[in-house]
């Protein structure tokens, strides 16, 4: 993998990903529950989205729920899972605070073109949790959205955490291979929950 990007496969088993689809369910609900995404040439996302934290103030993810009301606050407990993330890719947690969570619900037909994250002003690594149906990732370079890149498969319990150089690296999910999630799971699609450092503290 490139500098700093690393990945965790089966870091959470089956137990832990029931968790955190139950968890994830409860976060959608509205008030500001699960909302579509408008990009910046006007389209709609095809992944809809739930923004945790920053609810005190403006962000380019948080500015908006689809019924108006202030985004939920970032759970602690989400907290303790980028620590523990951290400490499965690096051996150490950064002493950084993770204050915002971004959760993106894929279906059979949804993808994410290439893009870059740069919302936050903190250079934290980005910890990315899959759930659900197995994706192609692709992981790209920090100049252009095209060639050179690499696909992947992330499944269910993967962790990706993204830190360093990688940290600006554009990436993203070409497609969703459907009916790959783990029986057991009971979800349909694929559920990717990512935690963030805004930087803003
Ligand atoms: C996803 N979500 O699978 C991905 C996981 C998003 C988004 O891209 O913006 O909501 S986060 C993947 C990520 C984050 C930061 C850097 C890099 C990848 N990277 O350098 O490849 O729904
Ligand atoms: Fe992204």
């Amino acid at each position: 993998m490139a500098p700093g990007a690393v990945l965790v496969p089966d870091w959470l088993d089956a137990d832990g990903q029931r968790d955190l689809v139950a968890a994830c369910r409860e976060w959608a609900r509205n008030p500001a529950g699960m909302r579509t995404v408008r990009t910046p040439g006007g389209g709609t996302m095809t992944a809809k989205q739930v923004c945790l934290g920053w609810h005190w103030r403006p962000y380019a993810y948080s500015k908006t729920t689809d019924d108006g009301a202030p985004v939920k606050p970032f759970p602690p407990e989400l907290g303790d899972l980028a620590r523990g993330a951290l400490a499965a890719a690096y051996g150490e947690a950064p002493p950084a605070v993770y204050d915002m969570a971004l959760v993106n619900f894929y279906d059979a037909d949804a993808h994410m073109g290439m893009h870059q994250d740069r919302e936050e002003r903190s250079d934290a690594p980005v910890v990315s949790v899959s759930l659900g149906d197995t994706c192609v990732f692709r992981f790209g370079n920090t100049e252009t959205r095209s060639r050179p890149y690499t696909d992947l498969e992330l499944r269910s319990g993967d962790l990706f955490v993204f830190g360093g150089p990688s940290r600006l690296a554009f990436h993203g999910v070409p497609r969703i291979l459907p009916g790959t999630a783990p029986a057991g799971l009971g979800l349909t699609g694929r559920l990717n929950l990512t935690l963030r450092a805004s930087g803003l503290g």
